[in-house]
């Protein structure tokens, strides 16, 4: 069997800095640290913490008075900085630098007199956070025939933002229909797509040109690791999500000679190579790398975590 890697795929760089500031929260404070959410949508790297002693809550009512808080690389609303702030939790904010840009982005709208629009998918927490981090009512759109359904009038000022793990065809469409629907209405296109996402949909689009069945590594509640295998599946290959090699079944492959393997966002690269693992239980496998986009993104650590340790003590 062949097996073709896609390029880029994984970690991108908010997931790296996210990480890197729990490990660094338990050296410098020492265990246990608390997480607000999931810290990215992956059960493999939430385990590797949580062995190392972090913990993770839902809710900041779970966590002493007092104690580290970190906020998970989605965001939080303003509601759950305040209520960090009242519970004097020590707080490292794993969010995104590109999700807080369109935090920042949203309530410049909001302040220029615009009523905003948020696309997305409910329920999310990215989509939670954006909406309660902007003053007064954000309106949700999660289609096409959403944008049909607002209750606006034509003239409205108007400005949308999106969520960063949409997927970019289906984003272009609701931001078309918008625009066709509102003649007073302002917004970065697809540009609130992160990087990453942008990269890693085009590399899979590429390579469900050259493969029989495509494996995405990643989570199922991992927004952005379900949008790649939406691409392979449009794209007409067999595309299925696996958290890691142990889900993946030998029936997919019968007669199949050319597989594809991604990985989401949160997705550790140690899964991938488990995968792998996985079909060379099937048969020989020659493993190769498509050719693509190279990332040198990096994202800073808050500057609290940079401190040395000494410096914090005094
Ligand atoms: O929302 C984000 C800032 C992306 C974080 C990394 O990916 P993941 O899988 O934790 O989150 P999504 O469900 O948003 O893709
Ligand atoms: Fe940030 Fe995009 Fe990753 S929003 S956490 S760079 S998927």
């Amino acid at each position: 069997m062949r097996v073709i890697l896609a390029q880029p795929r994984g970690f991108c760089a908010g997931v790296v800095r996210a990480i890197e500031i729990v490990d660094r929260a338990l050296q410098q404070h020492g265990a246990p640290v608390y997480v607000r959410h999931e810290i990215v949508h992956n059960r493999h790297v939430v385990d590797n913490l949580r062995q190392k002693g972090a913990r993770f809550v839902e809710e900041l009512d779970e966590v002493p008075q007092g104690a580290v808080a970190i906020f998970s690389a989605h965001g939080v609303a303003q509601t759950v900085e305040r209520d960090a702030e009242a519970r004097g939790l020590d707080v490292l904010d794993a969010t995104c630098p590109l999700v807080t840009k369109v935090h920042v982005q949203g309530r410049q709208y909001v302040a220029a007199g615009r009523t905003l629009i948020l696309i997305g998918h409910a329920g999310h927490p990215e989509v939670e956070g954006t909406i309660g981090q902007i003053p007064g009512t954000v309106l949700l759109v999660q289609s096409e025939a959403e944008v049909a359904q607002l209750d606006l009038p034509i003239d409205a000022p108007l400005a949308y933002v999106t969520q960063t793990t949409l997927s970019v065809d289906d984003t272009r469409g609701i931001i078309d229909a918008l625009l066709r629907r509102f003649t007073d209405i302002v917004g970065p296109d697809t540009r609130d797509i992160c990087y990453a996402t942008q990269n890693r949909q085009a590399a899979v689009r590429e390579l469900s040109k050259e493969v029989e069945v495509l494996l995405v590594v990643g989570a199922t509640n991992s927004s952005n690791s379900n949008r790649l295998r939406e691409i392979g599946s449009e794209s007409g290959v067999a595309s299925y999500l696996v958290a890691d090699g142990s889900e993946v079944k030998p029936e997919w492959f019968t007669n199949v000679r050319t597989v594809g393997i991604t990985a989401g966002a949160s997705a550790p690269e140690e899964m991938v190579e488990n995968v792998i693992d996985a079909l060379r239980a099937l048969g020989p496998v020659d493993v190769t790398t498509m050719a693509g986009r190279e990332e040198k993104v990096e994202f800073k650590l808050p500057s609290k975590l940079m401190q040395p340790l000494a410096a914090r003590e005094v």
